[in-house]
């Protein structure tokens, strides 16, 4: 097999990169090692930036999630038995908007097969070969069908996430990795009961964080902060309500409960591929950094960085230009540090850190200062909605 561009995993970094490569006439193969069922139904994102809504409509991806993503206008933030409004819009121009990432994964899977598209669901034994130099001849190996194939490709994308192939295929010496593991984890919980509040609310409280989300007017999206090495089985769905119930109580406001349809623990960190390139191989997305869930920010960065590495592509395929490709990782990682500052702020500014007294009134301080001052709140909003052209 040959193509232009081999994309390594259909997650949206590598989904929404198809899509933006085929529109401006760029081949590409994309091998995926799960099932269709699976990608389709995995409980990830939830909340998108405005830019990443933008993007999606000008990919021509956008009809369904016109239709059906929740608008918000700001965020709710709660602490010492208070609830303030962070009034995001207002101060910025800009949306956010609810819209369950499995729903993008659908719509972007639609429409690659619509134009019959090259996408390769439960491929095996992927590895990646010869990318390492500019003369290289790059290829993909894989298993598919029983039949043990080759991809010739002239670039190599790694959107295969954290725990991809492409990034630890890189030869050693060539990648700086900087990361930060947080001592607790995200509990969350699908549930089929209607929202108990018109935007999310991030709620600081004695014995952790919680916050309450939502993927359409029926199903709701809560997450609790627990100890890092957490068993979900000691979590049934009662003591799960019962926790929520602590957290988010609030004189005059009930949280309703209702059936529980998936619930997962998942891992708190913060991490970082310099550069996120190598040769021609380039990383995006969860293949190249990882942030803490508080910012919501995760998928909009892999819709930031395949933006910015197919404008590079094109650049390369219409005029010849490498400029544009070599500056990549410079171009992208002063996007992926800035979300990673804003992740660390809102992690710890709402978790429970197991800190001293003092460092408690700190925290108590840097949320009162958040709601009373409008500078103070407009960064936070500027941060959230997300920053254009950065
Ligand atoms: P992904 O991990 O999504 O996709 C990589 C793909 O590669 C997967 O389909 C995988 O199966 C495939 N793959 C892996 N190895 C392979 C191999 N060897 N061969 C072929 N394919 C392979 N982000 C937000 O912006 N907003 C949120 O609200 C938000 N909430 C989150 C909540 C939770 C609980 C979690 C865990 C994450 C959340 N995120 C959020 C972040 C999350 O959405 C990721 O950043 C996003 O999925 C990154 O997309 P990709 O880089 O495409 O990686
Ligand atoms: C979600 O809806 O899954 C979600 C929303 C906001 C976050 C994290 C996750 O900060």
């Amino acid at each position: 097999m040959r193509t232009q561009v081999g994309i390594v995993g259909a997650g949206p970094a590598g989904l929404i990169l198809a899509q933006l490569l085929y529109l401006e006439g760029v081949e590409s193969v994309v091998l995926e090692d799960r099932s269709r069922e699976y990608v389709e139904h995995r409980v990830r994102a939830g909340l998108l930036e405005q830019g990443t809504v933008d993007l999606l409509n000008e990919i021509g991806v956008g009809d369904r999630l016109r239709r059906e993503a929740l608008e918000h206008h700001g965020i709710y933030l709660q602490f010492d038995g208070r609830r303030e409004y962070v009034a995001a819009t207002e101060m910025t121009g800009r949306s956010i908007w609810i819209y369950g990432q499995q729903e993008i994964a659908k719509d972007l899977i639609a429409a690659r097969l619509a134009y019959d598209g090259p996408l390769l669901f439960e491929v095996e034994d992927v590895s990646v070969h010869d990318f390492a130099s500019d003369d290289s001849q790059p290829h993909v190996d894989f298993t598919h069908g029983g039949e043990r194939q080759r991809l010739g490709c002239d670039v190599i994308a790694g959107c295969d996430g954290f725990h991809g192939i492409c990034r630890p295929a890189v030869p050693d010496g060539v990648l700086t990795t900087y990361e930060r593991e947080y001592p607790f984890a995200w509990l969350g919980i699908l549930a089929e009961v209607a929202p108990s509040t018109d935007e999310l609310i991030y709620c600081h409280h004695p014995n952790g964080f919680a916050l309450h989300s939502m993927r359409s007017p029926a199903i709701s999206r809560l997450y609790l902060q627990v100890p890092p090495d957490e068993r979900i089985e000691d979590w049934p769905d009662d003591r799960i309500w019962a926790e929520l119930q602590t957290r988010f109580a609030l004189e005059g406001w009930q949280l309703q409960e209702g059936p529980v349809i998936e619930k997962g623990i998942t891992p708190m960190r913060s991490f970082v591929t310099e550069p996120m390139q190598c040769g021609r191989l380039y990383l995006a997305g969860d293949a190249a950094h990882i942030v803490p869930p508080t910012g919501a920010k995760g998928l909009n960065l892999a819709a930031q960085d395949v933006r910015i590495l197919a404008d590079a592509l094109v650049d390369w395929y219409r005029g010849g230009s490498t400029d544009r490709l070599d500056a990549y990782s410079e171009r992208a990682l002063r996007r992926v540090w800035r979300v990673q500052d804003f992740s660390n702020y809102m992690t710890t500014l709402l978790h429970k850190l197991g800190q001293d007294a003092f460092d408690d009134r700190l925290q108590r301080a840097r949320l009162e200062y958040v709601t009373r001052s409008e500078a103070a709140a407009r960064s936070l909003a500027e941060n959230y909605v997300g920053l254009a052209d950065y």
